[in-house]
């Protein structure tokens, strides 16, 4: 058929396959949210190589719709958290259900979000709900939480991979992201992803994750 091209990755046994992956789930296990982070710069190749690693992942309709916005700069960095912070003040103060509250406690966390400062780069993913041609139309896209959720799993996992943490954060609700990153309107924050190495005084939640059984069922 026109417009395809031949794809023929190379042939692994099946012994590979299951060695690979073993190895694989041993090194994504390793992996834990970090809220401490270090000061330390992270080089922008670094976070380029990541961002294109997000970018392979699949998307409906081949829309790919999203993007990344990569923030060094101290000073939005600042404008980010100051503007994170009136909001979660107000949802730990009075948004938050008794509920919420509880599924918190165990992750100690609060309005304070130092990490928005420390950490050497915040990404800022967009969800885009709908494209814009040149001529200013619209090119709908499909899919868009799902698409922009599989990039930023890729995205988490390959900074991972690399040594690098970070933390998922959604400040409620987080239109000003659009604002200070100067994004169009047919985009919606998705979330923000702080990146750096933890600070060496980093503590994490002693949580467990669910077995196997608990999160799958085979038939
Ligand atoms: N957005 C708030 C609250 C929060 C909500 C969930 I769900 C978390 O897993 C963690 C925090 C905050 O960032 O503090």
């Amino acid at each position: 058929m026109d417009g395809f091209i031949p794809y023929q990755p190379a042939r692994v046994t099946p012994e590979q396959v299951a060695a690979s992956l073993a190895e694989q789930y041993q090194v994504a296990d390793q992996r834990r949210t970090v809220r401490q982070f270090s000061t330390d710069p992270v080089p922008r190749v670094a976070i380029e190589h990541a961002l294109l690693i997000a970018g392979t992942a699949p998307s409906g309709a081949h829309k790919q719709p999203w993007t990344f916005v990569a923030i060094q700069d101290p000073a939005m960095k600042e404008r980010i958290r100051e503007a994170a912070e009136e909001e979660e003040r107000t949802f730990y103060e009075s948004r938050i259900t008794d509920e919420w509250r509880e599924a918190l406690r165990p992750l100690g966390t609060d309005f304070v979000k130092t990490h928005l400062t420390d950490a050497p780069w915040l990404i800022v993913i967009f969800r885009q709900d709908y494209g814009v041609r040149e001529d200013g139309t619209r090119d709908k896209h499909y899919y868009m939480t799902e698409s922009v959720g599989i990039a930023t799993g890729f995205l988490i996992q390959a900074l991972h991979r690399a040594g690098l943490c970070c933390l998922t954060h959604t400040p409620s609700p987080m239109t000003f992201l659009r604002d200070i990153c100067g994004r169009p309107l047919n985009e919606k924050p998705f979330l923000v992803l702080a990146v750096g190495y933890a600070s060496p005084d980093a503590t994490v939640p002693d949580l467990a994750r669910k077995p196997l059984e608990e999160i799958a069922q085979f038939m």
